[in-house]
């Protein structure tokens, strides 16, 4: 896994596998919540950043990528988008993108450290943007596996998982009574979405994700993208749904409704990066 970033030389850096993934600016917060090392940097290219245990998580010009990729194939394809949970996110970014869709009623966002909420408040305030003052938001600081574990079947529309990588507090986010939990809560046309690492940098963990995924719900596809300042720059988030690839195709009017609002994220970028399936992946699951 990542070891710590260093400022090093003006360079703030993720260092995985031999491989250093940085960034030129300064540390403007470094500190140490009951959970993880919390960094706050600033950089000319991005804006500001935030890493985790030395892993980077979002920058302020750098974050549509990934929050867009996560949200809209969930959003603008499941039955209802009335209520919505989203387990991590603290940054606010995928809180956000979700409640751009007007049909969502009630978001439920459970992140396990209240510091990452305050910190992306003061310093990188464009990520959440209204999505703390929004009536629809409900911010619960604590344990997402917990409430996974406590909602009742089937309350939720849309469950997403926004964690960061698999050690640390993140680790209990990948595994089989996790995601059986997350299926569990799902209404009928309910759609489940977590990210799921990268193919190149953590290809193990991706694979096993995506066959879990997919043995525990009956299917589940991989979607590929770009997160140009994480491990490699390739990235993943995998869907899965109550009764089927509904994701695979969004519903027309939810998806013109935030189209023009999007940076990355569209119905012909979304078919391609469904269809980006790299070869060894397509023979894992397709044989
Ligand atoms: N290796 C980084 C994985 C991080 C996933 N979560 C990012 C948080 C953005 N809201």
């Amino acid at each position: 896994m990542s070891s710590a970033a260093q400022p090093n030389g003006g360079w703030i850096d993720e260092h995985h596998n031999g491989v250093r993934y940085g960034l030129e600016g300064r540390v403007l917060v470094e500190e140490t919540s009951s959970f993880q090392r919390i960094t706050v940097i600033e950089s000319e290219r991005y804006g500001n950043g935030l890493l985790l245990d030395g892993c980077w998580m979002t920058a302020e010009r750098q974050e549509r990528h990934y929050h867009e990729s996560l949200v809209h194939p969930a959003l603008c394809s499941a039955a209802s988008i009335e209520r919505v949970l989203v387990i991590g996110g603290g940054d606010g970014g995928t809180a956000r993108e979700c409640l751009r869709h007007a049909g969502v009623q009630h978001l439920d966002m459970v992140e396990i450290d209240g510091r990452v909420v305050e910190l992306s408040q003061q310093h990188l305030p464009s990520i959440g943007g209204g999505c703390w003052s929004d009536p629809r938001f409900h911010l619960h600081v604590g344990d997402g596996i917990a409430w996974a574990a406590e909602a009742a079947d089937g309350s939720y529309d849309v469950v997403l998982v926004d964690g960061s990588d698999p050690a640390g507090p993140a680790e209990g986010l990948f595994n089989r009574a996790f995601f059986n939990h997350c299926k569990r809560i799902l209404k009928p046309g309910g759609v489940f979405a977590t990210q799921s690492e990268s193919p190149e940098a953590f290809r193990q963990v991706h694979l096993d994700t995506v066959k879990l995924i997919r043995e525990l719900f009956g299917h589940a596809d991989p979607l590929y993208g770009w997160v140009p300042m994480y491990p490699s720059g390739w990235w993943s988030w995998t869907f899965a749904a109550s009764d089927g690839p509904r994701y695979r195709q969004p519903l027309p009017e939810r998806a013109a409704a935030i189209a023009s609002g999007c940076e990355i994220w569209s119905p012909r970028w979304q078919r391609g990066a469904f269809d980006a399936v790299p070869a060894f992946m397509d023979r894992e699951l397709n044989g």
